[in-house]
C-alpha cells in the first residue's frame, strides 16, 4: 500500500503546472489521500517517514517567480484588485493603494501571461523572488524531528510531533494543564484544546487558536511558544494563571498543515474532498465562518485560495473550533487567532469598513498589547480594523467570535515578517516572534485580570 501511494505521490510530481493554484494536483491528492486513510496507523507513520524524506511536492513551484508592482494611478490599482478577486494568482502582497507594493506569486507556466496583463495596465513587474522553489527548499531542509517527546523553537514542526509534547507537557503538569481532545479533522488527525489556568473554570478565560491557514507556519510556532512559556515557567506568572485561563489550539487545520510539510508548502486551505465532481481540495478555513458567509474577498470557485466552502461551516475543523468557543463564551473575553505575515494587529469587522461600536476599547487595549511588543526586539505592528488594514474578507473566525459568540476581544493577528520571507520565515526567527508576541499576551492577560477577575 505504501508503494502503490508513493507512485502515486510520484506520478503527481511529474504532474504539469496547473492554472488554477492546485487544480489538478488537489483532485489527484485526494487519490492519494483516501489510499491513505486506508492505512493501519503503523503504516501511516512508515508513509509519512518516506514522505518527510522527499521535497515538499504537490504544486509544481520550479520556475515560479514572485513579480512586484507598485500602482501609481486609480485605474491601475482598478486593475490589480480586479485580478487579485479572481483568485487565478496567488497574492502574496494584496493591492490597498496607490503607492504600496503588490507582490503576486506566479507559477513558470504564468510567468508570461501575468507579466502581459500587468504591462498592458501600464506597470513595470519587477522579479523580486527570482525561484520560489528554492526559497522554499532552503528553509525546509532542516525542518522538523518528527515525534520527539519535546519539542523546540529552533524548527518547525507536524501536528502529531505538536500534539504529543502537548501530551507530554500536560501529563507532566497537571495541575496547570487539561488537555482535551475535542474532534477530529476530515482526515482523522485529533484536534486539542490545552486549557492552561489554576483559578478554576469560572475564571475569565483567553483563547488563542493558531495554524488555520496551513502554509503560515510561524503560528503554530508561536502559539506553542506562548504555551511552553505559561507552562514550564509558571511561577513567573503565578498571579495571571490563578486569575485567567488560557485555552490553547495552536494547530486548527491539522490536515492542510502537515500538508504543507509533506506535499506542497504553500498550501493555505483545508484538504476536504470537492463537494462536486471537478471541484479541488479544501476550504479557505477563513471565509468558511458563518458570519456573512461568502459576502467579501472570498470565492465560491473551489480551486482558489479563498474560496469559502460549499457551505457556512462546511469544514468539519471550523465546527470544532466553533463548538469550543460556544462552549467557553460566556467566560472567555479575548480571541487570537494567528495567522501570517504582516505585522498587524487587527480588530473586527473583516467583512465591512465599519467598525464595532466599542472599536475603541479594542483599539486601545491591542495599542497596549503591541507596545510591550515593540518593546522587546523593535518590531513594529500595525492596529486596526482588519478590512483597513489589510482588506475587507468575510466569514472569518475573528468576525464569527464577536459576532455571533459575543466576545468582545477578538483579534486576528498577523506576525512576522513584513514581506522578506513570505510565509517561509526562518525557523531562526521563531524565537524572536514567539517572545515579543509573549509580551504582548502578558499585557493582555494582566488586563482581563485587572477588568475581569479583581
Ligand atoms: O485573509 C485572511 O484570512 C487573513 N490574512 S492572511 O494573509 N493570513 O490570509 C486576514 C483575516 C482578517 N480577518 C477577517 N477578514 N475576518
Ligand atoms: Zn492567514
Amino acid at each position: 500500500m505504501v508503494t502503490d501511494a508513493q507512485s502515486d505521490v510520484n506520478e503527481l510530481r511529474s504532474n504539469g503546472q496547473t492554472m488554477r493554484r492546485g487544480q489538478c494536483v488537489a483532485r489527484r491528492g485526494s487519490e492519494v489521500v483516501s489510499q491513505v486513510s486506508r492505512c493501519t496507523m503503523n503504516t501511516l507513520l512508515v508513509l509519512a517517514a518516506v514522505l518527510l524524506a522527499t521535497p515538499a511536492r504537490g504544486q509544481d513551484l520550479s520556475g515560479a517567480k514572485t513579480l512586484s508592482v507598485v500602482p501609481q494611478t486609480e485605474a491601475q490599482l482598478k486593475e490589480l484588485i480586479k485580478l487579485f478577486d479572481a483568485g487565478q494568482y496567488d497574492f502574496w502582497r494584496e493591492p490597498r493603494d496607490m503607492g504600496m507594493s503588490v507582490d503576486i506569486m506566479a507559477t513558470a507556466s504564468q510567468v508570461q501571461e501575468l507579466t502581459a496583463a500587468l504591462e498592458r495596465s501600464g506597470l513595470k513587474p519587477q522579479v523580486k523572488v527570482d525561484d520560489v522553489a528554492q526559497m522554499v527548499m532552503r528553509q525546509n531542509s532542516g525542518v522538523y524531528s518528527r515525534g520527539a517527546r519535546s519539542l523546540d523553537w529552533e524548527d518547525y514542526h507536524d501536528s502529531y510531533t505538536i500534539n504529543r509534547w502537548m501530551a507530554q507537557l500536560a501529563s507532566d503538569h497537571p495541575d496547570l494543564c487539561t488537555l482535551e481532545t475535542v474532534g477530529k479533522s476530515y482526515e482523522g488527525r485529533p484536534m486539542n484544546l490545552l486549557t492552561v489556568g489554576k483559578g478554576g473554570a469560572d475564571k475569565p478565560g483567553i483563547f488563542i487558536d493558531g495554524g488555520i491557514h496551513a502554509r503560515e507556519w510561524i503560528s503554530p510556532a508561536t502559539v506553542t511558544f506562548l504555551v511552553n512559556q505559561l507552562v514550564t515557567n509558571s511561577s513567573a506568572h503565578d498571579d495571571l494563571l490563578s486569575s485567567v485561563n488560557f485555552y490553547f489550539m495552536p494547530v486548527i487545520n491539522p490536515d492542510g498543515y502537515d500538508y504543507s510539510f509533506t506535499d506542497d508548502r504553500l498550501w493555505r486551505k483545508t484538504r476536504s474532498e470537492p463537494a462536486s465532481p471537478g471541484g479541488c481540495s479544501g476550504a479557505d478555513a477563513n471565509r468558511n465562518w458563518d458570519f456573512h458567509w461568502m459576502e467579501a474577498g472570498t470565492s465560491n470557485d473551489s480551486c482558489v485560495d479563498n474560496y469559502g466552502g460549499s457551505a457556512p461551516f462546511s469544514e468539519v475543523e471550523m465546527q470544532v473550533v466553533r463548538d469550543q468557543l460556544t462552549r467557553l463564551r460566556n467566560t472567555t473575553k479575548v480571541y487570537l487567532t494567528f495567522h501570517s505575515y504582516g505585522q498587524k494587529w487587527m480588530y473586527p469587522w473583516g467583512y465591512t469598513a465599519a467598525l464595532p461600536e466599542d472599536w475603541q476599547d479594542l483599539d486601545r487595549l491591542a495599542r497596549d498589547a503591541v507596545g510591550a511588543l515593540k518593546a522587546v526586539h523593535g518590531t513594529r505592528y500595525q492596529v486596526g480594523s482588519s478590512t483597513r488594514t489589510i482588506y475587507a474578507a468575510s466569514g472569518g473566525s475573528d468576525d464569527w467570535a464577536k459576532g455571533v459568540a459575543g466576545i468582545k476581544y477578538c483579534y486576528t493577528v498577523e506576525l512576522r515578517d513584513l514581506g522578506t520571507h513570505y510565509f517561509t520565515l526562518p525557523p531562526s526567527l521563531i524565537i524572536p516572534s514567539g517572545q515579543e508576541t509573549f509580551a504582548a499576551l502578558k499585557v493582555i492577560a494582566n488586563f482581563v485580570k485587572k477588568t475581569y477577575s479583581d
